[in-house]
């Protein structure tokens, strides 16, 4: 698959790293997704170091793959975690909803393989400079904490700016969309969206059911007005705060309703008051499967692509 330049980085079969999904992606799910092939990820973003360390020890036991940590970087625990990683020996980190300057050198010098999400080519030349392994260029399509620009049109322009590989995530589910991102000039994919529904992530049945049922036009873009837009599924919450946000509502505001939507959805299933992050592609998505399935789907599909 691709060129082989990040299957070898990653010391994966799979060129394809699972999204380090906040609240969802655990030591479970990040172990299957290991397993099967790719690089799966625990998504710290709503850990401490006791329940990161809690989740790192559990991926150790269930995988002798590598696995990575996401860190996201609005956490107030990212600086704690930052330094666990290193005394862990993770293999992979990513990073999210922000620049990791600060912390690329301790991870570099401790062996960590270090690939940051960007969402422009700005950030992705200077993340180069500061000599990470490869980049995520992360389009608006996706799911959760977004940036502007389309993956359309941020993969090639990303992959123009910088030499190190170039990883294309947003809107990508099936092995067609591989096979675009190779065409823009991606050496690899980051999968978020599929892998809520694949059957070793824990999230509640009703997130699942959420995705399942989505149609392609069904996702909303909330805090677009205070500089955090994050896509989620049309819900009555989406629907509340986005009237709020059309009245006006502060920064405050909208970040107190979203505080613990997320928590809702992933464990509570609550419908209402939940916030089911999740990608534009969700409307394609209408099985579960194992993270195995899942990755032995995509890899036959992009293979088709090509003959
Ligand atoms: O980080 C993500 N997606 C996320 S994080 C998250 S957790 C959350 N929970 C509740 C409310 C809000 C968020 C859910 N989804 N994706 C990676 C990503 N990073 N997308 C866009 C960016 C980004 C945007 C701007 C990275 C850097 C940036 O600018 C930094 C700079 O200094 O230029």
């Amino acid at each position: 698959m691709f060129d082989g330049r990040v299957a070898k980085l990653l010391g994966t079969k799979y060129p394809i790293i699972q999204g380090g999904m906040a609240w969802v992606a655990d030591a479970n799910l990040a172990a299957a997704v290991s397993n099967a092939g790719g690089l799966g990820l625990i998504g710290s973003g709503a850990m401490d170091r006791n329940l990161l360390k809690e989740q790192i020890d559990i991926c150790k036991k269930l995988t002798d793959k590598p696995f990575g940590v996401n860190i996201m970087l609005m956490n107030p625990h990212a600086d704690d975690l930052a330094q666990l990683l290193i005394e862990e020996k993770v293999a992979v980190v990513t990073t999210g909803a922000g620049s990791p300057g600060k912390y690329v050198e301790a991870w570099k010098a401790a062996g960590i393989v270090v690939i940051p999400v960007v969402a422009s080519t700005g950030l992705a030349k200077r993340m180069e400079s500061l000599g990470v392994d490869a980049v995520v260029a992360e389009g608006c399509e996706a799911g959760g904490h977004i940036g502007e620009l389309t993956t359309m049109v941020l993969v090639p322009q990303v992959a123009d700016s910088v030499s190190i590989p170039v990883l294309a995530a947003g809107g990508i589910a099936d092995g067609r969309g591989l096979a675009a991102a190779k065409m823009l000039g991606a050496n690899g994919a980051q999968i978020g969206t599929r892998f809520l529904v694949a059957r070793e992530c824990t999230i509640h049945q009703n997130y699942k059911d959420v995705v399942l049922k989505s149609r392609d036009i069904d996702s909303r873009v909330t805090g677009r007005s205070g500089g955090h837009p994050v896509r989620s599924v049309k819900t009555p919450l989406v629907a509340e705060m986005l009237k709020m946000e059309k009245e006006g509502a502060t920064f405050e505001e909208m970040e107190a309703m979203t505080v613990g939507s997320l928590r809702k959805a992933v464990k509570d299933g609550n419908v209402k008051e939940g916030s089911f992050m999740a990608g534009q592609i969700a409307g394609m998505i209408n099985k579960e499967q194992t993270a195995a399935e899942i990755l032995q789907e995509l890899s036959d599909e992009y293979e088709a692509c090509f003959q």
